[in-house]
């Protein structure tokens, strides 16, 4: 075992020993900020805050039915794919390589959206597109949403949310694991949501390479293919095929053969019920899976760029393959 191997030993093991338990913290009512901070944020921990969101409008209201009685004929920006990853590894049957897959988007009325939904053996539609897709798609429903009971977090935070995203799918559609530079609130409303965690330093066993990326296309007989995506390379003057860094493993489903340093990560599973309120922390990397036609938002807060920002990047050069 040369000297690096024997640090990242040393990491997972204090780790798990000093700071990472083997479940996330559930609390039964919100915490003050001042126990938040001192509790979870400083220490970056998740938490689960059962029935947090009880009050709110939108936890009583929402189905599926009253959205379509509401906004019915209003168009919005759905994600759809054949097998329910959008943003996911797929081989490109032409080329035969794995890519990096954005998803199709395509925009109809949510009254469409809905009856894709009630097609089980059809393309995967999803709404996800995480650019505060609430606010600019669904912004009538703000009055059902009760933002001072994110205070407790928002102070410790101390900025408002860089998004506020709206999800709602097909329980084929999976969410691959990735991380993001957010402190996420996530707000489960109708159905429930399936996470698998893995903490920031973990990063060192999980396996990452660069990918080509493509985006799926659909044939006019609606078949779907991947159409790789090009962009110039400033330093050639050429157009070439993107590339990105993807997680290689599938949590479900981990190759220990080809990935055996994967076998030391340690996944944490929580199921986010309606009216749950989820505190995870930037680059936990997470899994995500969901119940059939499950409603559910999220607020992205913006990280301090700290030492530990610093820190985890240098793991991730370290790792990178
Ligand atoms: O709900 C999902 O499918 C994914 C959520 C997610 O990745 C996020 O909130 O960062």
């Amino acid at each position: 075992m040369n000297k690096v191997e024997k640090a990242f030993n040393t990491l997972l093991n204090e780790a798990n020993d000093l700071c990472i338990g083997t479940e996330v913290v559930e609390l039964a009512a919100r915490p003050d900020s001042f126990q938040f901070t001192r509790d979870f944020y400083s220490k970056q921990q998740p938490l689960i805050i059962r029935n947090a969101l009880d009050s709110w409008p939108a936890t009583k209201n929402w189905s599926p039915q009253y959205l379509c009685e509401k906004f019915g004929k209003k168009l919005v920006d759905v994600a759809v794919t054949p097998n329910g990853y959008a943003d996911g590894l797929a081989t490109n049957f032409s080329d035969k390589k794995e890519y990096f897959v954005l998803p199709s988007e395509e925009q109809m009325t949510l009254n469409e959206f809905m009856q894709h939904l009630d097609d089980p053996t059809g393309p995967v539609y999803y709404i996800q597109k995480q650019n505060s897709n609430f606010t600019s798609n669904f912004s009538e429903l703000m009055p059902d949403i009760d933002t001072s009971l994110l205070e407790f977090a928002e102070k410790c935070f101390q900025k408002s949310p860089d998004a506020i995203n709206f999800w709602m799918g097909d329980e084929r559609a999976v969410t691959s694991m990735h991380k993001d530079p957010y402190d996420n609130l996530y707000c489960v409303i109708s159905g429930c949501k399936d996470f698998i965690l893995l903490p920031p330093h973990q990063v060192v066993c999980i396996p990452r390479k660069h990918y080509p990326v493509g985006i799926y296309k659909r044939h006019k007989d609606g078949q779907f293919f991947i159409d790789p995506v090009f962009e110039l390379n400033v330093a050639n003057g050429r157009n070439e095929v993107a590339t990105t860094e993807w997680i290689s493993i599938d949590p479900l489903f981990p190759d220990l053969e080809l990935y055996p340093q994967y076998s030391k990560t340690k996944p944490l599973h929580v199921r986010v019920n309606a009216g749950d309120l989820l505190y995870l922390p930037n680059y936990w990397f997470h899994h995500v899976r969901q119940s059939h036609k499950c409603i559910a938002m999220n607020f992205w807060y913006d990280i301090e760029y700290d030492t530990r920002y610093c820190y985890f990047r240098m793991l991730e050069d370290l790792t990178l393959d």
